[in-house]
């Protein structure tokens, strides 16, 4: 057997195979099969020690010299193939089709729903307040009438960081701010996150508030009723009705709640024969709390004994919900797109 003939003999049915091999793989296996490690070159090599020594160089360099033209004969079939593929994929490319939209983000709800109410209390004369989320004993609760011993305070209800340090409750302590910032009149709002200890189905441990407060001379129940009424027909329509129930808040005196007529069922209590959920078939849902700031709270700020005020505080994710008609207090905080996509613009 001629070893230098059998490995010339592999260049020929190398260049032939490789003529007829389309796909990777077909490229592969005859790549195994010439220089792999059991391949034709190498066990016609494994022959060189019955040759003698003398003619064993000539079919190394033999050896040597096929491998390198295979490798060549490899390279450009694997080029061909390869510009191949590229020109079939220019071919399928269709310049005319439409890109995709680019994703778009949106507000979250919440954000919408404050800045709407926000605008609205703006447009009656208001200022926008804000002020610190952890805040003093004093700001939370001493000088809105509560003090030590009271019952809102308790670690039940309350986030301490430290005795005298907690996460604010409600954002009244902007207010309170506000108010020793500056004398009477005085018209604020402070939307902003809040904090409770507690988190079940209906309550997250973190919320968002929106208080307003007012003070001037003579200022009255009256205004107080028709500030709100105004608020209410600007975010929930004009046909919205709105009452007052009497209730009680340890910093108002007179307090009150503000019900409006359900925007769900339109204040029927029904939609199509079977009672609403929204309002639970009564036609009312409770929308915020509100009332005469107490004497008590003025004196805590070093305001005149002869000053009135009135003041209010709502949920914002209680409002979205009415407004919006969700279910599910859940949605504001999972993140899902699908649902916080479905708000604004
Ligand atoms: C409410 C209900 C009633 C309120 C009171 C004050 C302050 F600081 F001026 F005294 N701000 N907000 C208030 C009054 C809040 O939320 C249900």
């Amino acid at each position: 057997m001629d070893l230098i003939a059998a490995l010339e003999d592999i260049v020929p049915q190398l260049a032939d195979g490789l003529e007829r091999a389309t796909r990777p793989e077909e490229l592969e296996a005859l790549r195994v099969d010439v220089l792999g490690r059991k391949g034709r070159i190498a066990r016609i090599m494994s022959c060189l020690p019955e040759l003698e020594p003398g003619a064993r160089p000539a079919v190394g360099q033999t050896a040597n010299s096929v491998k390198e033209r295979c490798n060549e004969l490899f390279e450009a079939r694997k080029a061909v193939l390869e510009a191949a593929r590229e020109a079939e994929a220019l071919r399928r490319f269709d310049p005319s089709m439409p890109g995709r939209a680019p994703w778009r983000g949106s507000l979250h709800p919440t954000t919408l729903v404050t800045e709407e109410i926000c605008r609205v209390f703006q447009g009656l004369g208001f200022d926008v307040a804000s002020g610190p989320e952890a805040e003093t004993d004093h700001y939370n609760f001493a000088s809105l009438n509560m003090p030590p011993e009271h019952p809102a305070r308790d670690m039940q209800d309350t986030l301490y960081i430290t005795d005298s340090v907690l996460m604010r409750t409600h954002t009244s302590p902007v207010q309170v701010r506000a108010m020793l910032a500056s004398r009477p009149p005085l018209a604020v709002i402070a939307p902003g996150k809040v904090y409770r200890r507690d988190s079940d189905l209906t309550h997250t441990p973190m919320f968002h508030q929106i208080e307003g407060l007012l003070v001037g001379d003579g200022v009255s129940m009256a205004h107080l009723r028709g500030t709100l009424t105004a608020f209410v027909h600007a975010v929930f329509g004009a046909e919205t009705r709105v009452r007052f129930r009497p209730s009680f808040f340890p910093f108002t005196e007179p307090s009150a709640e503000a019900d409006i007529s359900c925007c769900i069922c339109g204040g029927q209590g029904q939609i199509d024969g079977t009672g609403c959920r929204v309002c639970k078939g009564t036609g009312w849902v409770e929308i915020l709390g509100c009332g005469m700031v107490d004497p008590a709270v003025f004196e805590a700020v070093g305001y005149p004994a002869d000053v009135s005020g009135f003041a209010f505080g709502m949920g914002v994710e209680r409002v979205a919900m009415l407004k919006y008609g969700i279910g599910d207090l859940r949605m504001f905080f999972e993140n899902d797109t699908r649902f916080l996509g479905q708000f604004g613009a």
